[in-house]
């Protein structure tokens, strides 16, 4: 049998639309607006300013895609002082939307310097743990599941700190996080290896993930950031790992060349999502086809690449790699496996992979009144350019000057 099967049988063509009715991913509010490096920022006229063009920007995306009703925020980015909780979730509804994952951000204000839940001095460690219980009612305000937490917390030197009393620390402000959880509330705990922190990140790897996270308390689960890992890593494999534990949470998103670098999920190994999907289906099929909750998120700021259409364009990929994994037949495998047959399991996965799914994913689509080819929709909507001159003319009556020309 060759490698490339063509299209999906009747059979994979409805298992497609079952796999694809259960999929919903969260698309970043940072994600629409402008972002850059260290190095600098290239402006976009369509770029969001505010959260109410961030909610707009993603209602976009929802009404595109039909699969990304929720939108992340960051607390500190998104919510300034003296805004109004109720008014943003109002705003949210308008635009086809609802506020999905919170935020914190324990690492922006100049106390945190040497850390926030690791740091030495304990009334930094206690403000920080205050900023993410006042994240909590927040989500409880705006009827947010989920906390999302990242920390920039590490050490640059070797002797800057004392590693094992940091771990304590973060033991300690996370279980006080995680007792003021409602119960159908969850703490995700996000790891990366390094950046900002380039000695040592206090949650440098998912097994110090699992650990902080088991020990917070039964509302916390490990978040998988597909950037944060160094390149040889088999993230799938931590992915089964987490899905046997029950300690997968959720995922933030991306791609990578080199190390957290942002790109669109699947761009450079699209293959690797596929097999992380297939972990997930994997895990479905061994427990009577009833999927585990995990929280889908992208986390991408591009830098070149418009904001929207790149929102569109990761969304379309992760539609179709997860369509992909569900054609995997598990029972197959499952003989292959027990017999051995390495070439012929491994040729299984390599056969859906490629297996062009685009005629189902329509077919699901024009199910629901969606365009066939949301990208295209988008292109051909007139959004951006309007968005570019309203927001052209607001940045100009605000005095924010955006276009900086070389010429
Ligand atoms: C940190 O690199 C991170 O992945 C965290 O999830 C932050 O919330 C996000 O990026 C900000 O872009
Ligand atoms: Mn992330």
């Amino acid at each position: 049998m060759p490698i490339h099967s063509g299209r999906p049988d009747d059979d994979q063509a409805e298992r497609i639309l079952v796999a694809l009715s259960q999929f919903r991913i969260e698309t970043p509010s940072w994600g629409y607006a402008d972002t850059g490096t260290r190095f600098g920022k290239f402006h976009q006229p369509a770029a969001a300013i505010d959260l109410d063009d961030k909610l707009a920007d993603a209602g976009q995306v929802q009404r595109l895609t039909g699969c990304c009703p929720t939108v992340a925020v960051h607390v500190l980015w998104d919510f300034p002082k003296g805004s109004d909780p109720t008014q943003v979730v109002r705003r949210a509804a308008q635009y086809d939307v609802a506020i999905g994952s919170i935020n914190p951000n324990v690492f922006q204000d100049q106390r945190y310097k040497l850390g926030s839940f690791g740091n030495p001095d304990a009334a930094v460690r206690q403000a920080a743990v205050q900023h993410c219980v006042d994240c909590i009612a927040l989500a409880q305000q705006v009827g947010s599941r989920l906390i999302s937490l990242w920390f920039a917390d590490g050490t640059n030197y070797p002797g800057q700190d004392n590693t094992r009393a940091r771990k304590r620390r973060f033991t300690e402000a996370l279980q006080q996080v995680q007792q003021r959880l409602d119960a159908d509330q969850l703490l995700l705990v996000e790891y990366k290896p390094f950046e900002p922190a380039f000695y040592q990140t206090d949650i440098a790897d998912w097994g110090m993930a699992y650990l902080l996270a088991k020990s917070a308390g039964p509302n916390a689960k490990v978040l998988v950031d597909t950037g944060h890992h160094y390149l040889a890593q088999n993230i799938e494999q931590i992915v089964a790992w987490l899905l046997d534990e029950q300690m997968l949470g959720g995922f933030h998103f991306n791609d990578r060349r080199y190390a957290d670098d942002d790109l669109t999920l699947g761009s450079i190994d699209p293959y690797q999502v596929f097999r992380i999907f297939h972990e997930i289906h994997s895990y479905a099929f061994d427990h009577g086809g009833i999927f585990p909750e995990i929280a889908y998120m992208i986390d991408q700021s591009h830098n070149l690449k418009p904001k929207l259409e790149a929102m569109v364009q990761t969304v379309m990929v992760a539609q179709e790699l997860y369509a992909k994994a569900a054609l995997v037949d598990h029972a197959a495998l499952d003989v292959y496996q027990s017999h051995g047959d390495i070439v012929a399991a491994e040729r299984l996965l390599q056969r859906a992979f490629m297996t062009d799914v685009t005629d189902a994913i329509v077919a699901w689509r024009r199910q629901r009144g969606l365009p066939d080819d949301p990208l295209d929709a988008l292109r051909g909507s007139g959004y951006v350019e309007q968005a570019a001159r309203e927001r052209s003319e607001r940045r100009a009556a605000l005095g924010i000057g955006q276009s900086t020309s070389y010429a």
